[in-house]
């Protein structure tokens, strides 16, 4: 005779405390091998609640690694680097961060997304290599749909498309983060343009008059230096230099554009962000070296500040 079916229901749940994903599946089907084998009454329920468990835990564990797709946010900006297989992006990443990344001349070397901290203009942004999104990305084709979560998640996209290859791979490409609902600030990355001839360039800028274009190539370190001015404009955060007594800070702090001196005194400290009254700037804001100003003038990219409490 097996026991009362609610101690029996009650022991199962104590053996499932603190299990979750493939151990508590685990769990579930040694549960479910040692149930009587009944067709009707309380221990079919018991089997019935046990199975749709098993179920529902597999769901779970499912969602937990499509999470750890996710990539780990660091530094000022994060912006992705989007295009079809076999674009160059890893080198791109590689030429931008001397970090190794694989590469190769075959479609799909990256298959998961890859992050790189790197250097624009003294302030530290994090690439995002996301790999080649294909067709059908949004129905969920090739991993597409966590892939696109990826992107979801970054504040500006850099479509990459080599030089030589038609239009159409690009098109596809946008048409897939459209649809994903995906509206973020974007630039196009003409890769391999030593491949090319410059009225390559030219036609393609002619054909995406919407975006932003730069061309490179990674053995063009000239070409690398414009790419990172590019991107870094694409963060639509300014470079302000903090400085004390008459010493600038030798490193920019990142804000975001339209930011005043109150928000650069913030950065410093909280408390001087209530407190500052203005300051006194240097650089493209300033109408002359040093000038006064109110703690609501709104401060430029490359700016120097000393506030003023
Ligand atoms: N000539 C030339 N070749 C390049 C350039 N950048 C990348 N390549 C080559 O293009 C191929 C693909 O480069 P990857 O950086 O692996 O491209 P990817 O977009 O990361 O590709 P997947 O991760 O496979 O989707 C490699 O053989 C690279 O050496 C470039 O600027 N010029
Ligand atoms: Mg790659």
């Amino acid at each position: 005779m097996p026991m009362p079916h609610r101690t029996q229901m009650q022991l199962i749940k104590r053996r499932l405390v603190g299990k979750q994903g493939s151990e508590r599946i685990r769990e579930l089907r040694a549960i479910l091998s040692e149930l009587p084998d009944y067709r009707n009454g309380p221990y079919a329920d018991i089997r019935k609640w046990v199975m749709d468990e098993i179920e529902s835990s597999r769901v779970r564990d499912r969602a937990v690694h499509r999470d750890s797709i996710a990539v780990r946010r660091e530094g000022e900006a994060q912006i992705a680097l989007v295009g079809p297989p076999n674009a160059g992006k890893s080198s791109l990443l590689q030429s931008l961060s001397g970090v190794q990344v694989r590469t190769g001349d075959y479609a799909f070397t990256t298959l998961r997304p890859v992050p790189a901290l790197v250097d624009l203009l003294g302030v530290p942004v994090q690439l995002v290599e996301v790999p080649g999104l294909i067709e059908g990305a949004s129905e969920g084709r090739g991993d597409g749909r966590a892939l696109l979560g990826v992107l979801r998640g970054a504040d500006a996209i850099a479509y990459c498309h080599p030089v030589t290859e038609p239009l159409s791979a690009l098109e596809a490409v946008r048409r897939e983060v459209a649809t994903a609902g995906i509206a973020l600030p974007a630039m196009l990355v003409v890769t391999k343009v030593d491949d090319g001839v410059p009225s390559d360039l030219e036609r393609l800028r002619a054909a995406v008059p919407d975006l932003p274009v730069v061309g490179v190539s990674i053995l063009d370190d000239e070409s690398l230096d414009r790419f990172r001015v590019a991107l870094w404009r694409l963060t639509g955060l300014i470079r302000v230099y903090l400085q004390h007594d008459g010493e600038r800070d030798e490193r920019p702090v990142a804000l975001r554009a339209g930011s005043t001196v109150a928000d650069a005194a913030r950065k410093i400290h909280n408390d001087l962000g209530l407190i500052c009254r203005g300051g006194r700037v240097w650089g493209p804001s300033a109408r002359f070296d040093g000038q006064k100003v109110g703690r609501d003038h709104v401060l430029a990219d490359g700016d120097a500040v000393e506030v003023i409490r």
